[in-house]
């Protein structure tokens, strides 16, 4: 076969085994916000898994709460001591103003099979962001969804009204603060390692989170009601420091896109069933609490108010925010039917 092949195929392959042997072995630290189980942690893993499989690195996985919270590891990794970070942009938003698109209320799709397709295919994050990211010294690799978000409180609720005077714990992106005001309540900006001791004390009344965080936060013990609004998705982005990266041997830049793409395939697979499987686990292990989904009709007025936040975001991020939103529709009507 080897015969077969051009002299120019030979020298390409020659080139590829050489520089790949120049690429010397290294330890590469990863840190995440969620646990090693958590869907964070079952990523970065698979990413772990697949680079070390097809090159002589190391990845050291460090979870949430061994490098402090998740601005502190950010700073780390914008400074080049950890390689990899996993943030969702409910913290970046103070750093990336523009991130702050995929906290928005009621703009992404419900569709699992669109959902999909838009994490893998969108422009907005392959380009608009990848470049919003770059100036923060942070190479974007992977964006992905982590289920969707449902509102856990200690009272039913079916209304902004409802939640009146209700202090609910957002994490530290201001544009969801703006909405848990337009949704009626009182948002509380709060990191995660504060969360559980806060509505133990009933300093919060509640938080959002997918259903597999609450589960595995053990949330539903501090919780009496699981409200689902349909309003929003988590989502949570990978990413590299940026001159560490630049400065890699392009086999190492190959590699990494690919553990990434594959990672990001495998996380969208294994999510397949996990929001069922942390409300059975929740009702065994509290029959007493009470799961609520809103009906299309009492999701009017939340859908509504959720106009006066694209309004905010519009107000935080100005033009660059604009363009970025009008990206996003087109990259959600090419998801559309997916
Ligand atoms: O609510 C939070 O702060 C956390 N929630 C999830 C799903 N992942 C990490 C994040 O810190």
């Amino acid at each position: 076969m080897i015969n077969m092949m051009s002299a120019a195929k030979k020298i390409s392959l020659l080139a590829l085994a050489l520089s790949s042997i120049l690429a010397e072995a290294a330890t590469w630290r990863y840190a995440i916000e969620e646990s090693l189980s958590e869907v964070q942690g079952v990523y970065a893993a698979k990413f772990k898994e697949i680079i070390e499989a097809n090159s002589d690195h190391v990845v050291l996985i460090y979870p949430f709460g061994t490098l402090g919270e998740s601005a502190d590891v950010m700073e780390q990794a914008q400074a080049g001591i950890l390689q990899f970070v996993d943030q969702s942009p409910g913290f970046t938003g103070s750093l990336i103003p523009e991130t702050q698109l995929f906290l928005m209320p009621y703009i992404l799709p419900e569709k699992k099979s669109e959902v999909r397709y838009f994490y893998k295919n969108a422009n907005v994050i392959k380009e608009n962001f990848k470049a919003l990211y770059a100036k923060q010294n942070l190479e974007l690799l992977r964006m992905f969804p982590e289920g969707t978000v449902a509102i856990t409180t200690q009272k039913e609720f079916r209304s902004p009204g409802d939640l009146k005077g209700q202090k609910i714990r957002v994490m530290t992106s201001p544009l969801l603060v703006e909405t848990y005001k337009a949704f009626g309540a009182v948002p509380t900006p709060l990191p995660w390692g504060e969360v559980f001791g806060a509505l133990q004390t009933n300093m919060i009344q509640g938080q959002e989170n997918p259903w597999f965080y609450i589960e595995s936060g053990k949330l539903y013990e501090v919780t009496e009601v699981i409200t689902e609004a349909g309003h929003n998705i988590f989502t949570t982005a990978v990413m590299a420091n940026l001159n560490f990266y630049a400065g890699l041997h392009k086999v190492d830049q190959q590699l990494i896109q690919m553990a990434s793409e594959a990672a990001l395939d495998y996380i969208l697979k294994y999510q397949d069933g996990l929001t069922d499987a942390a409300k059975a686990k929740i009702k065994k292990a509290k029959p007493s609490i009470q799961f609520v989904t809103l009906t299309e009709a009492e999701r009017v007025p939340f859908r509504e108010n959720a106009k006066k936040v694209e309004a905010k975001f519009i107000e935080m991020t100005g033009p660059s925010g604009q363009v970025i939103l009008d990206q996003l529709r087109v990259d959600l009507e090419a998801a559309k039917n997916k």
